[in-house]
């Protein structure tokens, strides 16, 4: 069992955001922490940190839709940011990675899910009002097309050793 299991609906995302931060206080940092929006379950959702001046970052989550029905998300945003985008890569002519922007959002299978992870999708956050830092947190809205707003607390941490970085 978790030492650390946050259940948020949407509508009480203010008040949660309140105790998870309280909780997150008295625990060490890592742990896994995940969020509700009705079916859905973002689990884990991170923040890469700021690197020298480069005004971008990457966010990172798995969507979970207990759900018989697909659910996709459509958007993300963050009161911290001037913009977050949805990113995926594709391999480009001549096997370059590139990144782009997703079009018509993101598909949440019903029964299933889908991981925004180094290397493949990923939340581009454009512009931080401060510089992100390991160890702190970062808020993420995201808008599902049948879930609804819900409001997450990405941790800041480094991507794990197995993701490529990406560079713009
Ligand atoms: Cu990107």
């Amino acid at each position: 069992m978790s030492s650390l299991s946050v259940s948020v609906r949407a509508r009480r995302a203010g008040l949660a955001l309140i105790s998870l931060a309280l909780s997150l206080a008295f625990v060490a940092p890592a742990l896994a922490h995940d969020f509700k929006a009705g079916n859905l379950t973002i689990d884990h959702p991170t923040a890469s940190p700021t690197r020298g001046t480069v005004p971008v970052n990457a966010g990172y989550l798995t969507i979970i839709n207990a759900a018989d029905a697909p659910d996709r998300l459509l958007s993300a945003s963050s009161p911290d940011a001037a913009r977050v985008e949805l990113h995926e890569h594709v391999r480009a002519a001549g096997g370059m990675m590139q990144m782009r922007k997703v079009q018509g959002g993101v598909a949440v299978p019903a029964r299933g899910q889908v991981s925004f992870a180094p290397g493949g999708l990923h939340l581009m956050i454009f512009n931080p009002k401060a510089p992100l830092r390991d160890g702190g947190y970062f808020p993420i809205t995201l808008t599902f097309q049948r879930a609804g707003t819900v409001e997450v607390v990405a941790m800041v941490e480094t991507p794990s050793a197995s993701g490529h970085r990406h560079a713009h």
